[in-house]
């Protein structure tokens, strides 16, 4: 799986387009993977959304990632889901999904970060790196100091969170991670497509220097 730009739909902060919108704009963007995260969509619509954005990866070929919503990943046969802390258990999940599908965990710790390898997390969400206003429960910022010292305890895959943007990717990118994963900065845009496309272009520069 390519983590280099993980994008997460909102249609909360969209300016009106839906998820299916976003992340066909995302995707025509270079986005790598597509999350699809809505805490409040009732299932039914969530299933046909989900199902319609899937079809659109494919044909991609990027990955499609649930948030929270096990069951929803299970239904529209999504590549995976990603799981906070507080929902369900690594292993519940992966009694619902099988061996094959994805499965990411949130952590702000190394001690949340060791025990999501430990049960089997194929990656890990850190963050949030920065201060951000799209997740208003998130944690306080962790800083980059805190997102190398968790990547320096693990070696499974990493993806930072929280607040990230075109201004301050060098320096998360530099911390070690393997991608990152944007809200905001290109939900919020008024153009999805270039808002990812700098993006995009930017990390592929950045590691490309460095390789
Ligand atoms: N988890 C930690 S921070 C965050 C989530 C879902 C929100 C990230 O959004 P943004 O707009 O990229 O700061
Ligand atoms: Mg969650």
């Amino acid at each position: 799986m390519n983590y280099n730009l993980y994008i997460i739909t909102d249609q909360r902060i969209s300016h009106g387009k839906s998820h299916l919108e976003v992340a066909e704009a995302a995707l025509a963007g270079g986005a790598t993977v597509i999350q699809f995260r809505d805490k409040e969509m009732k299932d039914s619509e969530a299933v046909v959304a989900c199902r319609e954005i899937y079809k659109l990866t494919k044909k991609k070929g990027v990955s499609f990632i649930v948030n929270d919503r096990v069951e929803i990943a299970k239904a529209v046969d999504a590549d995976g889901v990603h799981l906070g802390q507080e929902d369900m258990s690594f292993g519940s999940a992966r009694k619902i999904l099988g061996k094959e599908k994805i499965i990411g965990i949130s952590a702000e710790t190394v001690e949340q970060a060791l025990k999501a390898v430990e049960g089997g997390a194929d990656y890990l969400g850190i963050g949030p790196i920065y201060p951000t206003t799209t997740k208003p429960d998130a944690g306080k910022a962790l800083g980059i100091a805190k997102l190398k010292e968790i990547r320096k305890s693990v070696n499974i895959p990493i993806v930072a969170i929280g607040g990230i943007n075109e201004n301050n990717l060098e320096e998360v990118l530099k911390a070690g991670v393997d991608g990152v994963a944007v809200i905001s900065a290109v939900v919020s845009a008024p153009d999805i497509i270039k808002a990812c496309r700098k993006l995009k272009n930017k990390i592929e520069y950045i590691k490309k220097r460095k390789t």
